[in-house]
């Protein structure tokens, strides 16, 4: 398997691509981020913002899924009972007119097992993709991802989901400090703040790729296939 082009290297570094040392994670395609009603919508966001990068997910997530990689989704949301939901937290969000853990036209917002906490329907995981649950904005925080993917051999991670700047950055940052290879598809990532995503691809790349690579779903497609 040949390496594929990203920025501002051809990624993998070493060149090690493969299907059983490969992973894709999909971050937070919920309701709540990209659906009617839900957290993003409530907090007045452009919609079509997050909504973007639905159909490149869905192409990358059905070529990964043909190639055998391990697909793994992640849901960010709270307790019922808020055990979990740190006060400031909850205050910023009240303040925004989205309070985390009240109610809202998806159920509590960004709570476990409410209908905006849902991963949407475009990209619902199969039978035995792991799902994670997170009460952070990175993956790692308070899971078993880490477990997981040592388990399971995962040296290269693809990143795809919303919001790029805050749970796919704090992600990939994370991935990177624990020495994963990280590759992040630009179109199937997306932020409330076009800005502030093209800002986050920015600063993947600076110093030689401090965190990883940046490529396209197309890249990537084509890297498979
Ligand atoms: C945010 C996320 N933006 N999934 N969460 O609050 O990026």
């Amino acid at each position: 398997m040949p390496t594929l082009a990203a920025d501002p290297y051809p990624w993998p570094w070493n060149g090690d691509l493969r299907a059983d040392n490969t992973a894709l994670i999909i971050i937070d395609m919920q309701i709540d981020f990209c659906g009617v009603g839900g957290y993003v919508d409530r907090m007045g966001y452009d919609l079509s913002l997050t909504r973007a990068p639905i159909e490149p997910i869905k192409a990358v997530l059905a070529a990964m899924r043909a190639w055998g990689g391990l697909v793994i989704h992640t849901r960010e949301g709270h307790r019922t009972d808020l055990t979990d939901l740190p006060p400031n937290k909850r205050w910023r969000s009240q303040r925004i007119g989205a309070g985390i853990g009240d109610p809202g036209p998806c159920g509590k917002i960004l709570v476990r097992g409410e209908p905006g906490w849902e991963i949407i329907d475009e990209l619902a995981p199969q039978p035995g993709e792991p799902v994670i649950d997170k009460p952070g904005k990175g993956s790692f925080y308070a899971t078993d991802l880490e477990l997981i993917l040592r388990r399971n051999g995962i040296a290269n991670l693809v990143l795809t989901g919303i919001t790029t700047d805050v749970c796919v950055h704090t992600t990939m940052r994370d991935a990177n400090d624990r020495g994963f290879e990280c590759l992040l598809l630009a179109d199937c990532c997306g932020a409330t703040d076009p800005g502030n995503h093209d800002a986050a691809l920015k600063m993947i790349q600076m110093q030689g790729g401090v965190f990883g690579a940046v490529a396209d779903s197309a890249r990537f497609l084509g890297a498979l296939t």
